[in-house]
């Protein structure tokens, strides 16, 4: 892998291109020192721009740079063996109880160092990176010890480094209770509030606290002290809220002004009409969805009517969601869940960077923001949602670069 910052910069005229806005109109971006400075209609490209360097964008589809909001991608080893047995019969709350699950992933990142990590998360992130992923959240909770956590949080920031991509990382201590705490889940709240998230965000390596707040997780009183412990300083909450079952979650998310609840399959009215008071964003999970074969959709028309803004992401993790494309997910949010193409690109775009508090840098192609972006062989913007299983990417500028 070539250093990130010996790639060429992507500063100049971008030439030959349609925006989503009006794909009919040949239109031009202007790069100058990694940011974007003008972007438009060709025909209405000021004269001093006229002279800079060109790149031809030969006709391509140009959209913001991808954004997935949602993602466990550090992690040891892999769970076939578990798809394997659901699809012998056995569910997911199933197999988690009869010690398999994410337990089983903790195990493994508990033996794996710190360059295990690195090296196999890397792999995956460069599938992320090739289909035009610009900035992706990576969450802790596969290590459950203020130890393990720190190694997965800084492989994290590690691989958002060396791949010059935005990572935010979120702490999800309270993914799992480990193994040396069973029956004791109280003690190990304790444990994350008190000595693994201060500790842990004095080091810098949290931008924003998950709990998995459910039946086969942690229920809504041990959620709330989390986000207490993250409100005591100054961390933003997120929430695995209401994917099995309706916990409440969603509502308490909300009054601790959550940047996003995501799943969501079981979300209630009154969960929604909280959500959309304090501005929280819906991550739709189509891959885990798709992997548990659930049935139960989320409730998309209620939250389109209530106006809550919708984000797609890959739920990459190696139990529910091994996927690895996030065009693919914009193809399921559509198919599965009646997704409008248009709400399927803001979903990866300008909501995914909403629910992680980077929509003024990230998710749109406006002047001032770095230059993150995509150009598609693709000819009109369906096409985004219409094909699965192939790469219609032309180039990616990421952090202003030319990356492919
Ligand atoms: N919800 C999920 O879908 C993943 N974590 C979570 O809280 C599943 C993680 C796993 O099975 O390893
Ligand atoms: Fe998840």
């Amino acid at each position: 892998m070539k250093p990130f910052d010996s790639l060429p910069p992507a500063d100049g005229l971008w030439t030959g291109l349609r925006l989503l806005s009006d794909p009919q109109t040949d239109a031009a971006i202007v790069v100058a020192q990694g940011a974007i400075a003008w972007v438009g209609p060709h025909a209405a490209l000021p004269a001093e721009f006229d002279a800079l360097p060109r790149h031809d964008g030969g006709g391509a589809l140009a959209t913001p740079g991808l954004v997935d909001c949602h993602t466990h991608l550090v992690y040891g080893g892999q769970r076939a063996n578990e798809f394997a047995m659901r699809l012998a019969g056995a569910s997911y709350e199933e197999v988690a109880k009869a010690g398999g699950g994410i337990v089983s992933s903790v195990r493994a990142t508990r033996e794996a160092s710190e360059d295990d990590l690195f090296a196999s998360a890397s792999v995956r992130l460069q599938s992320l990176l090739a289909e035009g992923v610009c900035a992706i959240e990576i969450k802790s909770g596969y290590g459950l010890s203020l130890e393990h956590e720190r190694k997965q949080l800084r492989v994290a920031r590690r691989l958002g480094e060396a791949h010059g991509v935005t990572v935010r990382t979120t702490f999800l201590g309270a993914h799992a209770l480990p193994p040396e705490y069973a029956g004791r889940s109280g003690d190990y709240i304790d444990l994350v509030c008190r000595e693994m998230l201060p500790a842990l965000a004095a080091e810098g390596l949290v931008d924003a606290v998950d709990v998995f707040c459910e039946r086969i997780a942690f229920s809504l009183d041990e959620t709330e002290q989390v986000f207490r412990a993250a409100q005591a300083l100054g961390l933003p909450v997120k929430l695995h809220a209401e994917q099995l079952s309706d916990m409440g979650g969603a509502a308490l998310a909300a009054r601790y002004g959550a940047l996003s609840c995501d799943h969501v399959e079981h979300l209630s009215q009154a969960g929604i009409d909280a959500m959309r008071a304090a501005g929280t964003v819906a991550v739709l999970l189509p891959g885990a969805y798709y992997t548990l074969r659930d049935t139960h959709l989320p409730p998309i028309a209620a939250l389109r009517a209530a106006g809550v803004p919708m984000a797609v992401s890959t739920d990459h993790n190696p139990g529910t969601s091994p996927a690895l494309s996030l065009l693919l997910m914009v193809n399921m949010a559509c198919t599965l869940f009646r997704l409008t193409v248009p709400e399927a690109i803001d979903a990866v775009t300008v909501h995914a960077a909403r629910a992680l508090d980077l929509q003024a840098t990230h998710g749109a192609l406006a002047v001032g923001m770095p230059a993150n972006f995509v150009l598609w062989n693709l000819r009109e913007p369906a096409e985004l949602a219409y094909w699965f299983g192939q790469r219609p990417v032309r180039a990616v500028v990421r952090q202003g670069r030319v990356v492919t």
